[in-house]
């Protein structure tokens, strides 16, 4: 059984985990593809919030609590680029996470894509699943803000560190999505897939820019594998993090209903053929996805397990 899951940062990384967990006991093969939109470049490094998020999780080197950067991590640098007044100071890089950046930049700057950087990354985490992000291209999420300063785009990472998602966000752009194709391996994984599923991550921000791949949104739809999407949201609340925030710039509503229906039927459209909520969400309608209803809340390997399980039967391809 080959599983392929499009996944962001922290809500991937744990559900990635569970889904590890399912395949070590099964057999399965693992493929996940991971949003880049979150990526930026800070002081001459390129950062890759949501590939480390996933790489460090299920490498056993991530922050628990904040669920980015390493574990054990010391601020020593950020301090002293702050002594320098270095911008931005609204965003810190941890000493033991630099060393990754320092590798990843080098290895761009001397020409190798991106997938292959993660590759090599991978050599020294041993995440257990193949990571790959969606395109070996620049894609990057700006928003559209209004304030004092008048109407424009920000970089993603300044709307959600430096202003905490709290300016209203008037649309999101996926710069350089329309001319990206998928990173390497991408669409061989798509291809042998018995099953894709849409991790529980932030539909706006993490899924969204995956799908904005034209080449790798068509791939996916086109495809014979069933695609089974996995609610972010239980009871109208976004678990963890700002998706409320993301989906009101966007005018649907903070549920499962209304991030089904985000998503919408493959036949329709859409990209899902089954929509798997939390057992209170049961009820939730969306035309043309078959419906279905877990615990959808990933306490630890074995509840995120166990949803990973419910979506595969959803999906039938249990
Ligand atoms: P980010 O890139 O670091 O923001 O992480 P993701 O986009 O991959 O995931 C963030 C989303 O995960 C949040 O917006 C929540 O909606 C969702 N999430 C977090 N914890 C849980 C959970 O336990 N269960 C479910 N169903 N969703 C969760
Ligand atoms: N999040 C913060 O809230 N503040 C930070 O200073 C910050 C730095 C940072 C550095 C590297 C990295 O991989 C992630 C970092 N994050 C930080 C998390 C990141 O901004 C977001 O949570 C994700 O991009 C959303 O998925
Ligand atoms: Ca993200």
């Amino acid at each position: 059984m080959r599983i392929v899951v499009l996944a962001g940062g922290i809500g991937g990384a744990r559900f990635l985990s569970g889904v590890r967990a399912h395949a070590r006991a099964t057999g399965a093969e693992v493929t996940a593809v991971v949003n880049v939109g979150d990526d930026v470049w800070m002081h001459g490094l390129r950062i890759t919030p949501d590939l480390d998020s996933v790489m460090y999780t299920l490498g056993g080197g991530i922050d628990p609590e904040r669920g980015w950067g390493r574990a054990g991590e010391t601020w020593t640098v950020k301090e002293e680029l702050a002594n320098y007044g270095a911008e931005p100071t609204w965003f810190g890089l941890g000493d033991r996470d630099i060393a990754t950046h320092l590798v990843r930049t080098r290895m761009l700057n001397a020409g190798y894509p991106l997938s292959a950087v993660v590759a090599a990354l991978c050599d020294r985490w041993q995440p257990g699943v193949t990571l790959l992000p969606a395109t070996d291209d620049r894609v990057e999420t700006h928003v559209v803000v209004t304030d004092a300063d008048g109407t424009r785009a920000i970089h993603f990472q300044e709307w959600w560190v430096r202003h905490r998602a709290a300016l209203p966000a008037e649309q999101f752009r996926f710069v350089g999505a329309d001319t990206a194709k998928p990173a390497a391996g991408v669409l061989d994984a798509l291809a042998a897939a018995d099953v894709v599923l849409l991790a529980p991550s932030n539909p706006v921000v993490s899924i969204a820019p995956v799908l904005a791949v034209s080449a790798l949104r068509e791939a996916l739809v086109s495809g014979s594998a069933p695609v089974v999407g996995v609610s972010p949201i239980i009871g109208g609340s976004p678990v963890r993090g700002m998706a409320d925030k993301c989906l009101a710039a966007i005018d649907v509503p903070c549920t499962a209903e209304g991030v089904g229906r985000l998503y919408g039927a493959r036949a329709a459209g859409g990209v899902l053929d089954a929509w798997l909520v939390d057992t209170g969400d049961a009820g939730t309608d969306v035309p043309g996805v078959r419906v279905g209803a877990a615990p959808l809340w990933m306490t630890d390997d074995d509840a995120t397990a166990a949803m990973v399980r419910a979506a595969l039967e959803l999906g039938g391809a249990a």
